[in-house]
């Protein structure tokens, strides 16, 4: 249904439609003239000079000459999708005139970019950075931009720092090395002359760095804005995406494969999750904080540096946002998309927030450097469904054509129209804040709580997390040439936690500052030990409202536990059970999950089975989980493959659901882990829940080879013996032919559960 104003869901679609073009039979130049010869420049005889004459050759040269536009300066590597939003009833009106957000019979057009900061626009997606999170609602009232992250804070609380931020981010200017990373003497070098920032580093080292895909993950508008109802009474207002999938990431061995095995892991998984139907969702909610109630706080709601923590004001989900359609064209779409802070709707106004201002500044700038004109409206992406109408003209690459002789306000001769639209019909009036004081360069002293909401998170954080966190400081410091830039982020890691700076300094080499014990740190798998040290390590917090500990912060929380969205390699070659296969591939498909059978070769591996990926072009990396069915050839052929062992050391090392049914578990056996699950192997390894234990439960695990003779012994049963219970807890799905459905139904659960941490001796993996 079309909603007021003739906007619907599809408006935006029909929009770009316009300026869509079909190719047709015949091949033309830019401007009509049909191309006899696109083969061969003219030139003088068969080997001579070419000529100045050849006009199709000079234009076809001269615009790819002209291709390229510059990237962004930031988040210059992204993919976006188009969607709608749609709020769920009425409730916001009493914060807001925004119909956007508060008529639920619109149905807005939205397109959605997703990206990285640091990298180009050729860089991986998987590397650890913060993603862009940027909706332009093409609302009745004009475009709405939301740009936003999906970390809720920000590294510092003034624009004035940003250019140094992304500087000392960026590749180092001399030798433009690294790529896409953060580990690198700059940027901790910056770090560690800016203490504002240590509430952001805390999560940026966390796993929400390292997301398992676009919409696997939260968004934020991270600045305080301002919400104004038809009364003029504004509040202040947090917005916050809720993925319906959950939040979910990776782990960073994995993320550095995926970097080479797929650098358009992300990019990818979104366009195929929006062909296969499979339409990303996420709930707007929000945190509305009445004006004049802002003081109670014992941080200041301008500084982005701070959460308001969801104990204190709660969230309420307001409506649905769903991605729907791929783009057509990247560059027409994507990469042409301007986004900028200012883009506001009546309803919707700024806060005094430092960055947010300068952001201001900044959105509006960029898209002249980067888009060349400001005409930069007019693009297709750009323009918006409501109509335009002033007295702009010209300009490069003006688009449109705007008849008549008058260009100007105000004017007799057009009957002095286009005309200014009162508050009352519509027109946005910038809410009249009283404000006053001395023009000073200065900052808040309620701005400067710097460590206190930085212990916060490290609290909230579950033992597994934790121990994720000081595994990216010891990787990325450990990465830094300069001692002394190591040794000044210690003193900051010890005002967030003693425990975490002495298992830093450890991995660095440099004495630790503690008395409380210690754990070698290890290689690329979580340490058990280290992992039970940090569980208890907690500081006491300050700017956080009194909390020791807030809600919606660990990743671990709260979670739907659902396989929708997820992808499962099915490892097989000739002679696969297809009755195995298919089961798992038709259970996957209901719940909204994708089999992928990956093979010795592509093709046919008998009974019907399809392999659609091969061990060469895939990787373990890639999937969520892994299935090994039987079938006596298959399994014979896939033990002597050292790839397909790597598939399954992969997954367990990385905390991923594996299964195997019948001969299959011999795959598994026959891999390295077949080695390293033993009875009391398990000591001080972390239970399931994420909770360190000391062994006694793990010590009754069996090997895997042990599970293959309980299979085989118990053989006719429906969940086999003590060993196949405690593997299962691992996420490690063992069963007979005849108990397939429940091998699949007990294998969904754990897909669901995206992760199991704390299998034992993951560390003696060497994937
Ligand atoms: Fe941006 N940022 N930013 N930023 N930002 C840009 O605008 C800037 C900040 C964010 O998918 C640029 O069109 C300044 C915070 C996203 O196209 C540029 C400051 C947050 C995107 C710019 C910030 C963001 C950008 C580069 C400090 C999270 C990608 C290209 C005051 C709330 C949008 C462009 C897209 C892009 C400036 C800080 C999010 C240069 C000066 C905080 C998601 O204008």
């Amino acid at each position: 249904m079309a909603g007021q104003g003739g906007i619907n869901e599809h408006s935006k679609d029909q929009d770009l439609a316009r300026a869509t073009v079909e190719p047709k039979p015949e091949l033309t130049d830019n401007l009509g003239h049909r191309v006899s010869d696109d083969q061969n420049s003219l030139r003088v005889g068969s080997r001579g000079p070419t000529l100045l004459e050849d006009a199709h050759l000079r234009e076809k040269i001269h615009h790819f000459d002209h291709e390229r536009i510059p990237e962004r300066v930031v988040h210059a590597r992204g993919a976006g999708a188009h969607g709608l939003f749609q709020v769920y009833d009425t409730a916001m009106a009493q914060y807001t005139m925004a119909r956007v957000l508060t008529d639920p019979a619109l149905r807005t057009p939205v397109f959605v970019r997703f990206s990285t900061v640091a990298g180009s626009r050729g860089s991986a997606d998987t590397a650890r950075d913060v993603r862009g999170f940027a909706v332009k609602f093409y609302t009745q009232e004009g475009n709405w931009d939301l740009v936003g992250n999906n970390i809720p804070i920000f590294f510092i609380q003034d624009a004035i720092k940003f250019p140094d931020l992304i500087h000392a981010a960026k590749p180092e200017p001399n030798v433009e090395i690294p790529q896409a990373q953060t580990a690198h003497d700059t940027f901790w070098d910056f770090i560690a002359g800016t203490p504002e920032a240590m509430h952001m580093i805390m999560w940026i080292m966390s796993d929400r760095a390292i997301p398992r895909a676009f919409p696997m993950m939260e968004g934020f508008g991270v600045h305080t804005f301002r919400l104004v109802n038809a009364q003029g009474a504004s509040h202040f207002v947090k917005f916050h995406w809720k993925p319906l999938l959950g939040a979910h990431s990776l782990v960073w061995d994995e993320a550095q494969k995926i970097a080479g095995k797929d650098p358009d892991f992300h990019r990818r998984s979104l366009a195929n999750a929006i062909t296969q139907g499979v339409y990303p969702e996420w709930e707007m909610a929000v945190q509305i904080i009445p004006e004049g109630e802002e003081a109670k706080f014992d941080f200041d709601i301008l500084d982005a540096t701070k959460i308001i923590p969801e104990d204190l004001v709660p969230l309420r989900r307001i409506g649905k946002m769903t991605l729907n359609r791929n783009p057509a064209n990247y560059f027409s779409e994507t990469e042409q998309v301007a986004f900028m802070t200012t883009n506001v709707v009546p309803g919707i106004d700024f806060s005094d927030d430092p960055l947010l201002q300068g952001r201001n500044f900044s959105y509006l700038d960029t898209q002249l450097s980067r888009l060349g004109s400001p005409n930069w409206p007019q693009l297709p992406i750009n323009r918006p469904l409501a109509p335009v109408s002033n007295n702009q003209r010209d300009g490069h690459m003006r688009a449109t054509i705007d008849p008549g002789r008058v260009a100007y306000e105000p004017n007799g001769l057009q009957g002095d129209i286009p005309n200014q639209v009162p508050a009352a019909r519509g027109g946005f009036v910038t809410y009249p804040e009283r404000v006053s004081g001395p023009k000073v360069r200065e900052r808040s002293a309620t701005f400067g709580d710097h460590y206190g909401q930085a212990r916060l998170f490290w609290n909230s954080m579950s033992a597994v997390e934790r121990e994720h966190i000081t595994k990216a400081l010891q990787f990325e410091l450990s990465k830094c040439d300069t001692r002394d830039v190591r040794v000044r982020m210690l003193g900051h890691l010890q005002r967030v936690n003693e425990v975490l700076a002495a298992q830093v300094a450890l991995a660095l080499g440099e004495p630790t500052h503690t008395g409380h014990p210690t754990a070698t740190p290890s290689g690329t798998a979580d340490s058990a030990a280290e992992t039970a040290l940090l569980a208890n390590a907690t500081s006491p917090t300050t700017a956080s409202g009194g909390l020791q500990r807030a809600k919606g912060l660990s990743l671990v929380e709260g979670q739907p536990g659902s396989p929708k969205g997820r992808q499962v390699a099915i490892l097989a070659a000739n002679g696969v059970d297809a009755a195995q296969v298919n089961a798992l591939k038709k259970a996957l498909t209901e719940a909204g999950a994708l089999g992928v059978v990956v093979g010795p070769h592509l093709g046919s591996l008998g009974g019907g089975v399809e392999a659609t990926m091969t061990f060469a072009n895939t990787a373990s990396v890639l999937f969520d989980a892994v299935y090994v069915p039987g079938g006596a050839g298959s399994v014979k052929t896939l033990m002597q493959n050292g790839d397909a062992h790597v598939f399954v050391d992969d997954a367990y090392k990385h905390g991923k659901p594996i299964a195997a049914v019948a001969e299959g578990a011999e795959v598994l056996t026959a891999a390295a882990i077949g080695q390293v699950i033993r009875p009391g192997a398990a000591a001080g390894a972390v239970a399931p829940s994420g909770t360190a234990t000391t062994g006694a439960e793990g010590a009754e695990v069996q090997t895997l080879s042990e599970v293959g003779r309980v299979n085989g012994v118990t053989a006719g049963g429906a969940s086999g013996g003590t060993g196949v219970q405690q593997l299962a807890q691992y996420g490690i799905i063992v069963g007979q032919g005849n108990d397939l459905q429940g091998v699949v139904a007990r294998f969904l659960t754990a897909i669901g559960r995206h992760r199991f941490w704390g299998r034992p001796d993951v560390q003696r993996v060497p994937a």
